[in-house]
This record gives C-alpha cells, sequence and structure tokens, in this order.
C-alpha cells in the first residue's frame, strides 16, 4: 500500500525473537502487549507508519465502524474500559483510530513497533525450529513463533479495467486513503463500487462535488445505521457491568448482543412480516438480519426480506427509474455483506448526482479524462474513487513468500482454499498462527471479539510449549481436514455462496471459489477451540 504518511522515527526489529507479529492493528497490538505480559521477546513490524490496521489506512469521508462502539473495543483492560468514552453508537474512524492510539501511548507498545517496513519473506527452518522474516530494509529476523495480525481487508484491489493508469486526474482507493485533507469541492468525481466503503463515501462526496457520478454494478442490500451520540448514563451502566456485558456476546453466535428471533419469514403474515422488519428499520444496524431464524439458511424467507427493502428504497428514491436500478435483485438479502447507511439513498435525488449502471452497460475503459462504458457513453471527470474492496483473507499472506516445511509455499498449500485447523494454523506451517482469518468466524462476527479470542488462545499456547520445552508446534493433517471439512459443511445449508461476494473469493479474478470463515457462532466456536487446549492442544503435534 502507498499514501504518504507522517513519518515516526524508524525501530530496526531485534535479529532475534521469540515471537514476531506482523500488523499493528487491533490484533498485533494486543499479542504484543499479552506476549510482553508474559516475559516474551516479542517484537512487531507494520507497513504503516503507525498503529491501526484497518483504521489507518481506510481514512476516506464516512469511514465508519458497523458494530456498536461499545461492543467494537478491547475488554482485556478494565482500567482501558473505565477510561475511554466513546462518544457515537457507530463511531466513526477518527474516533476509532484515536483509541488505538490510546491504547497504543498507554501501555507503551510504540518502542516495540517497526513501521514503514513490509515483511517479504518468512521461512521456515526445520533444524533449528525458527522462521526467518527479511523485510523491504532487508533486515532479517529470527523468531521461534510468527503470528500473523496481517488483517482480513488489508490488501486494496483496483479493479482490471483498460486504462487505469491513463487517468490524468487525481485517483483514490478507499483502503489507501491520504493522509493529507483531500476535498471536491467544485470537482467532477466518480466513485466506482457501491459495496460499504461506496456506500459511506458517496454521500459524503456529494455534499462537496459539483457533480458525482456513482457507477454501480451490484446493487448492495443497505439499511438504515440510526447513528446516534451517546449518552453519559448510558455508557456508565455497560462500563459498571463491562465484563457481564462483554460476556454475552462472547458466547452469542455474532459476538454482538443481536438475538436471533424463533420465527420463520414464511410462517408470519404480510403484516406481521413488515411491522417486525420496520421495526428493524426503525432501530437500525445489522440486526435485521436476525429478524427471522432462517434469513440465510432459506432464499424465500431472505426473498420477503429483500421485498421490504426494494419497497423502502421505492419509497426514498423520487425517480422511479433510479430506485429500480438500486434494487438489489437476484441474489439472496444476507448472503453479501450488509451495508448499513446515513443518508445513501437520499443522496440519489440530489440534482448533482447520476447513477450510472455499469452492469447493463459496462465499464470499458478508464480514458485521461474519465470513464467510458461499452455504449460509447463518456463520463469526464476530475477525480475517480474506487471503492472496489479487497484481496480478503489470504491475499495478506500471499503477498509475503511464506514457506514451510520443506520449501512448500502457503500459496501452493491453499491454492484450492484455505486449509486450517480450527482457523488458527496449518499443517506444514509449524509456530505459525492466524488471526481472525479464514477457517474462523472472523469477519462474520464483531472481529474484535474474534481478535481478543484468538490472541489469547495463541499466546496461551506458546506459554504452554515454553512451560514444556517444546519448541515445535504444528496442525495434524487429519485434524486439520476434519476441520475444513466441518467449516464447508456448517457453510452449505446457507445462503452465502450465492452472493458472489469477497466472502467467496468471487472479487477477485482467477480466487478459489469457497466459503472460508466458520459460521458455527462465535459462542460455540471459543467452546471447541477451549475444549482443544484443555485436552493439552488435541490436534497440534508438538516436540
Ligand atoms: P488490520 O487492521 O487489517 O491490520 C493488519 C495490519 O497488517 C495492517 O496495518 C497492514 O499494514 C499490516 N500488514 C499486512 N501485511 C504486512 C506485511 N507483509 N508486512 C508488514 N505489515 C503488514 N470489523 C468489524 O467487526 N466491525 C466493523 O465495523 C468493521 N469495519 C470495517 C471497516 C473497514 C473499512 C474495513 C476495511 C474493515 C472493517 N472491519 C470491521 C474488519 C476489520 O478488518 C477488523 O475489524 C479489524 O480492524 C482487523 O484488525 P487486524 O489487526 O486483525 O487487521
Ligand atoms: O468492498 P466490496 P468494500 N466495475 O468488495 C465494485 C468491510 N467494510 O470496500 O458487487 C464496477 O464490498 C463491486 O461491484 P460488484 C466490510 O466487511 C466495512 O465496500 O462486485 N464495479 C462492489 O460494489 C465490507 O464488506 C465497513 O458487482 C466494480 C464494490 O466495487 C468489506 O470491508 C466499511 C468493479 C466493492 O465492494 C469490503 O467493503 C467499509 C468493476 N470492475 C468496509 N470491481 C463498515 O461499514 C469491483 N466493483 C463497517
Amino acid at each position: 500500500m502507498t499514501g504518504s504518511t507522517p513519518t515516526r522515527p524508524r525501530v530496526s526489529p531485534p535479529p532475534r525473537l521469540d515471537v514476531l507479529v506482523i500488523g499493528a492493528g487491533f490484533s498485533g497490538l494486543y499479542a504484543l502487549y499479552r506476549l510482553r505480559e508474559m516475559g516474551r521477546r516479542v517484537h512487531v513490524i507494520d507497513a504503516a507508519s503507525d498503529v491501526g490496521g484497518v483504521w489507518y489506512w481506510n481514512r476516506y469521508p464516512g469511514a465508519r465502524c458497523d458494530i456498536e462502539s461499545v461492543e467494537y473495543c478491547y475488554s482485556f483492560s478494565q482500567e482501558l474500559v473505565k477510561e475511554w468514552n466513546w462518544t457515537e453508537r457507530y463511531p466513526a474512524q477518527p474516533e476509532i483510530l484515536a483509541y488505538i492510539n490510546y491504547v497504543a501511548d498507554k501501555f507503551n507498545l510504540r518502542p516495540s513497533i517497526t513501521f514503514n517496513t513490509r515483511v517479504t519473506t518468512l521461512h521456515w527452518d526445520d533444524a533449528t525450529t525458527t522462521w526467518t522474516a527479511t523485510t523491504d530494509h532487508g533486515e532479517t529476523v529470527v523468531a521461534e513463533h510468527v503470528i500473523m495480525a496481517t488483517g482480513q481487508l488489508s490488501v486494496p484491489v483496483y479493479p482490471n479495467i483498460p486504462g487505469l493508469d491513463d487517468f490524468a486526474g487525481q485517483r483514490f482507493h478507499t483502503g489507501m486513503w491520504p493522509h493529507e485533507e483531500v476535498t471536491f469541492h467544485g470537482k467532477r468525481v466518480g466513485v466506482v463500487g457501491t459495496g460499504s466503503s461506496g456506500v459511506q463515501i458517496i454521500p459524503q462526496i456529494a455534499k462537496q462535488a459539483a457533480h458525482l457520478y456513482v457507477f454501480q454494478r451490484t446493487p448492495h442490500y443497505v439499511v438504515p445505521a440510526n447513528n446516534f451520540p451517546l449518552d453519559e448514563e448510558y455508557l456508565e451502566n455497560i462500563k459498571n457491568n463491562f465484563e457481564e456485558y462483554r460476556e454475552i456476546a462472547r458466547n452469542s453466535p455474532s459476538g454482538t448482543h443481536r438475538k436471533i428471533s424463533e420465527k420463520s419469514a414464511l410462517e408470519v403474515s404480510e403484516e406481521e412480516l413488515n411491522a417486525t422488519l420496520q421495526e428493524y428499520w426503525d432501530r437500525g444496524g445489522p440486526d435485521i438480519l436476525a429478524a427471522f431464524k432462517d434469513i440465510r439458511t432459506n432464499e424465500a424467507a431472505a426473498e420477503r426480506v429483500g421485498e421490504f427493502i426494494r419497497k423502502k428504497i421505492r419509497e426514498i428514491v423520487k425517480d422511479p427509474e433510479v430506485a429500480e436500478k438500486l434494487c438489489p435483485k437476484g441474489y439472496p438479502f444476507g448472503s453479501r455483506r450488509l451495508v448499513l447507511e446515513i443518508g445513501y439513498y437520499e443522496t440519489f435525488n440530489r440534482d448533482n448526482v447520476t447513477l450510472v449502471d455499469v452492469k447493463a452497460d459496462p465499464i470499458e475503459r478508464i480514458t485521461p479524462s474519465g470513464v467510458r462504458t461499452e455504449s460509447g457513453a463518456e463520463y469526464e471527470v476530475d477525480a475517480l474513487i474506487f471503492a472496489t474492496g479487497f484481496d480478503a483473507l489470504t491475499g495478506s499472506l500471499f503477498n509475503i513468500d511464506i514457506r514451510g516445511v520443506n520449501g512448500v509455499s502457503l500459496k501452493e498449500a491453499w491454492q484450492d482454499g484455505p486449509q486450517t485447523y480450527l482457523g488458527i494454523a496449518t499443517h506444514g506451517f509449524p509456530n505459525m498462527y492466524f488471526v481472525a482469518g479464514a477457517g474462523s468466524p472472523s469477519v462474520l462476527s464483531n472481529v474484535m471479539i474474534s481478535i481478543e479470542h484468538h490472541v489469547e488462545w495463541i499466546t496461551d499456547h506458546i506459554e504452554w510449549l515454553r512451560q514444556r520445552g517444546l519448541h515445535r508446534s504444528e496442525a495434524d493433517v487429519a485434524a486439520q481436514q476434519r476441520w475444513t471439512e466441518h467449516v464447508y459443511e456448517v457453510a452449505k445449508p446457507t445462503t452465502f455462496m450465492k452472493g458472489n461476494s469477497w466472502y467467496t473469493g468471487a472479487n477477485i479474478p482467477g480466487k478459489p471459489r469457497v466459503f472460508s470463515l466458520y459460521l458455527g457462532g462465535v459462542g460455540e466456536y471459543r467452546k471447541i477451540c477451549s475444549d482443544v487446549a484443555a485436552r493439552d492442544y488435541e490436534g497440534f503435534v508438538t516436540s
């Protein structure tokens, strides 16, 4: 990733470590904190110039969380919980980044982080049971264990559209937004992509631009966030009962306080369906996914919810032709990431906004002055913003030349899709651990809950090995196979494969089309991981 950023003095990574952590987002920072508390020689490397991960890179206007602030935070320090006051139900990127910085300062984490540095290779040596990492600064780090805190959505992708580099105006990607203030006042702007990032940035750009062209291929299902300021009493109440509050989320299906209805969408009358969905619509947030128990398993059930949302779009958007283009059809509600909005559909009632349907008339090429579609239409713009997503889950791992036992590369080992044991480790790559990635609930959960869980499990495992004088831990191939099959089995009855999204790798040409997230629920998953640990890490071969 690029992007001009303020520079901090660079700390060289120590050449010899117990644990190397790659990534200084929420995962890496907690791993650093925990391992340091355990007395391990630990160091973090990040390509960014400061802490924050996702919240460092995605600083585009409108960037915001879609899990409530009081849930999307650390729970490991009671002091931290007491000290930090969230201001909004769904915090904006600057507030989340300020929180991460507060954590880094409070626990004095920065001296153990090398910024502005990318790990390029990671090679395993079975004789010494160590990993050797090299960086783009030519440094070498030898570590007994490696924690891959490299992120789920940390590799932004531009679409493969001819002429991308010919564009003479300003070009941006939401996932690597510049640090300097960028304004679009008086400019003609194009936004390509209408997923979560596009839906957040579009209303903000529309307020500034002379004219905004929104290039939409697939309309997403978008529901109101209903964001609001949090009052002191509410926060105090949560803080005073935080451990209890968090424990409920830890044991829930999604890592939040969302409760799944026991009713089927197919068993209720039209009137009851509408009344129920209206309640969720007014309340705002992603809980509408739980309005009926079968939304993600039964296409007819999902379709009833989908139709409710289409009706809403037709009510909000004044031009019926534009409204129709914005209506998601042909794939089930809930099979792609549900998108939260603040003023999105209303944006299309503005005179300075044009929706361009690039499914009907695909983009043919980017020209020096803008976008040309197959019909020959030309859209002249001064700036082009790509909200075109990420090479998710495996992208950041495959960007590193990772070679395990016998020099086998991770890319080769996972050529048909990720193969993991519990999502935490993979056979052939001993002493390497993944945080909140493929094979675990990951991005289908409140990721903060998943991060804390993984970091605690992994660091406890490293400590367990140390206490027993063990230097090598590798996922057993049979255990891995059983887990990978289990992940697919659980996903099979759901509608996720029908969504053609980054969840299934469909957004990256040539990527294997697999659904590798664990859908058994956060609570259930934590139980499985605890049982494995309690049985002396059954399924891991240690020596
Ligand atoms: P990241 O924050 O992605 O950090 C990974 C770090 O690793 C990055 O800083 C990167 O520079 C570094 N890195 C990667 N490869 C290398 C390398 N080779 N060398 C050196 N450094 C490297 N989840 C939710 O639960 N709720 C939300 O509301 C939510 N909102 C999101 C909004 C956006 C815009 C995005 C993109 C994601 C969102 N997510 C959300 C998911 C998000 O990925 C997680 O919530 C969480 O922030 C991930 O933290 P992490 O530390 O695991 O990874
Ligand atoms: O990326 P996306 P994102 N021509 O992959 C379009 C998290 N997140 O950055 O759908 C035209 O979802 C593509 O079209 P299509 C969250 O987990 C959270 O928005 O493939 N269009 C799609 O519209 C989220 O799911 C928040 O037809 C092209 C868009 O680009 C994940 O990050 C905020 C195209 C990409 O959508 C990724 O979200 C932001 C082309 N050639 C991100 N190529 C919160 O709210 C691609 N597109 C918490």
